[in-house]
């Protein structure tokens, strides 16, 4: 097992979000819910509906294409030989890229404050003190605020095959995920590490 397929199996778990092992249709909507909710944002806003939309496109177009058995699941397997590229996503970027930023962007200016970065960041899996931590790494140096496009940018980046700054930072707060309170009857730690 390489440090790539580490990674894959921790992008799963997060995406897993009914935790019953697969990822589907149904996974991608709840995402979309869980950020929507955690902002408080009215479920049936422009910003909801762009949201929506995104995590719908990015698993119509990236992730169903890696069903490779055609039973309408994407399994841990066939996400791993999927290889999620960069090259492979519209325009560089998953399509939820610029919905998220636009979405924790609450009053419009182009900027996102810490606490609604975090809600977002959490809402998908990550822990809050990896978000904080990666908020203040993204932030302008000068006014100490995160650009929407500067998550946008991190959100590409985090795709390439190169992205990888610290791999134990990064796991860190990716495997602390997990933790987060929604219902995953069918998470396991070491399930997807057995499989391999
Ligand atoms: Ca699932
Ligand atoms: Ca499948």
């Amino acid at each position: 097992m390489n440090e790539n397929w580490h990674r894959a199996q921790a992008r799963f778990r997060m995406m897993d979000v009914n935790g019953n092992g697969h990822l589907d249709r149904r996974d991608f909507e709840l995402l979309a819910l869980q950020v929507i909710e955690a902002l408080g944002e009215p479920a049936q806003s422009v910003k909801s509906a762009a949201l929506i939309a995104g995590y719908r496109d990015y698993w119509h177009t990236v992730i169903a294409p890696m069903d490779s058995d055609g039973d309408g699941q994407v399994s841990a397997e066939e996400y791993a030989q999927g290889a999620v590229s960069v090259a492979a996503l519209p325009g560089g970027r998953p399509q939820y890229a610029a919905p998220i930023a636009a979405l924790a962007d609450r009053d419009g200016d182009g900027m996102i404050e810490l606490d609604d970065f975090v809600a977002c960041m959490t809402a998908v899996g990550f822990s809050p003190g990896y978000s904080g931590t990666l908020y203040a790494e993204l932030a302008d140096p000068t006014g100490g605020r995160l650009a929407t496009g500067a998550w946008v940018a991190e959100i590409s980046r985090y795709y390439t095959a190169d992205a990888i700054r610290t791999s134990d930072d990064l796991l860190a707060g990716e495997y602390a995920g997990a933790g987060r309170g929604v219902t995953r009857p069918g998470a396991r730690a070491g399930s997807l590490h057995g499989s391999a």
